[in-house]
């Protein structure tokens, strides 16, 4: 069996020549193996992937696009890029795609000034009803340089309230209205957000990034042909390396988005982290791939199912993507609480707000819990229910203090160790 140890993960001189650096690669290694990751966003990358971002196209400045380079010795990295591209608008069903954005801020912050002038007006959601920073978030870019009048959820529902965005959007007159979000586990009707943009003369930006993996292979309605502009990382349900795509349908938008990537706001493309792209771009149009998605998605309802069926709420009751978002506040704990003991009980998951939040963002009283990660190591949906109901043990048997219960964490640590022992992170030949 093939498994990725501490010397082979290409660290031999890196060990060599920065034996501090070195040790902290390995511990994060560490770390990774021995915890159920469970945070929405993350995922463990291909192998292959991690050598492509490990290679010598980082040596290579790149600066402009393929055959419109502003350096000389480009011809094999302009065959990378271009491979990337091909394989990514394939992938999604587009004519034109920048795989050029370093992140998916970076490919927001790029898209805003594709089709928006800054003060004018966007519409995303707010963060604490699930949005993302960059989505008009006063702290954020987005909401500094953008008049950002955010929509909500429907209180009652915790799901998309259509009619009220469609009002919202009638009163605010945005520019851009952003669809896509970073802890909503239900489906998105693109089709009825662009009927809201047709009736108010906006663009619809879907920044897809943590269904992107869903939308890769038909589990959750593709944004085109509905939106004018699709962003999205690579490193979430796609399980690329840590990065960003910008794609349209729309020639003259590509034009735009091209110069507002570069030279608007980076220098020379990162070309071993297009390279590594590329490579999941490759895979994630395979039916292995498809299987994953579909499992993750399982896995996700089987541990909503067992959070459940140990007394926690889901928010809007359930899923239908990749991840749950869960309501503590049943059990008397903060999402911070839980988030700390379960890291305890080698569990990781993150505190969130959840609708009708009456806590701050550093407290809360819900968790993000997403399956993307424990699915790629081969986590089961009776690993992933058993790890539902251990989470909500957790949750129910707090101290005081915010402490679990020893012997109900020693209960749950034992658990959680015979399940990563059994499913190793970086071994077989399955990635
Ligand atoms: N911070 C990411 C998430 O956790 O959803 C989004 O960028």
């Amino acid at each position: 069996m093939k498994v990725i140890n501490k010397i082979e993960n290409n660290l031999k001189n890196l060990h060599a020549q920065d034996p501090k650096i070195a040790k902290l690669v390995d511990q994060e290694l560490d770390r990774q193996r021995n915890s159920i990751e469970l945070i929405a966003s993350e995922n463990f990358t291909y192998r292959g992937a991690l050598e492509a971002a490990g290679s010598v196209l980082t040596n290579k400045y790149a600066e402009g696009y393929p055959d419109h380079r502003y350096y000389g010795g480009c011809e094999v990295i302009d065959k990378v890029e271009k491979i990337a591209i091909e394989r990514v608008c394939k992938l999604f069903g587009c004519k034109y795609a920048n795989v050029q954005p370093h992140s998916g801020s970076s490919a927001n912050l790029a898209a805003y000034h594709a089709l928006a002038n800054i003060g004018d007006t966007i519409m995303g959601l707010a963060l604490d009803n699930g949005g993302h920073l960059t989505h008009g978030s006063p702290v954020n870019f987005s909401g500094i340089y953008y008049d950002s009048q955010s929509y909500t959820l429907n209180k009652e529902t915790e799901q998309l309230d259509y009619d009220l965005i469609l009002k919202q959007a009638k009163k605010v007159k945005p520019k851009v209205i952003v669809a896509g979000y970073s802890a909503y586990p239900r489906k998105i009707s693109f089709k009825k957000m662009r009927d809201i943009c047709n009736k108010v003369g906006a663009y619809l930006l879907v920044d897809m990034a943590h269904i992107a993996g869903l939308v890769a292979t038909k589990q959750h309605p593709n944004p085109f042909p509905y939106a004018h502009v699709v962003t999205s990382t690579t490193h979430k349900t796609l399980r690329g390396p840590r990065s960003g795509i910008i794609l349209t349908n729309d020639k003259e938008l590509a034009k735009k988005i091209n110069k507002a990537v570069f030279p608007g706001l980076q220098g020379g493309p990162l070309m071993h982290i297009i390279a590594a792209k590329a490579v999941c771009f490759k895979y994630a149009a395979s039916a292995e791939y498809k299987n994953y998605i579909k499992k993750t998605m399982a896995n996700a309802k089987a541990i909503g199912k067992g959070m459940e069926d140990g007394g926690l709420r889901l928010i809007t009751g359930g899923t239908d993507n990749h991840l749950c978002l869960v309501d503590v506040s049943v059990a008397r704990a903060t999402g911070k609480q839980v988030e700390a003991a379960c890291d305890k009980a080698f569990i990781t998951v993150n505190k969130n707000t959840i609708p009708n939040e009456k806590l701050s963002p550093f407290v809360t009283s819900g968790i993000r819990v997403g399956t993307p990660a424990v699915t790629t190591r081969g986590f089961t949906e009776k690993d992933c229910y058993k790890v539902g109901q251990n989470i909500a043990k957790i949750a129910f048997n707090l101290n005081a203090n915010g402490n679990c219960k020893p012997a109900v964490l020693k209960e749950v640590q034992k658990d959680s160790k015979a399940m990563l022992k059994a499913r190793p992170l970086y071994a077989g030949s399955q990635y």
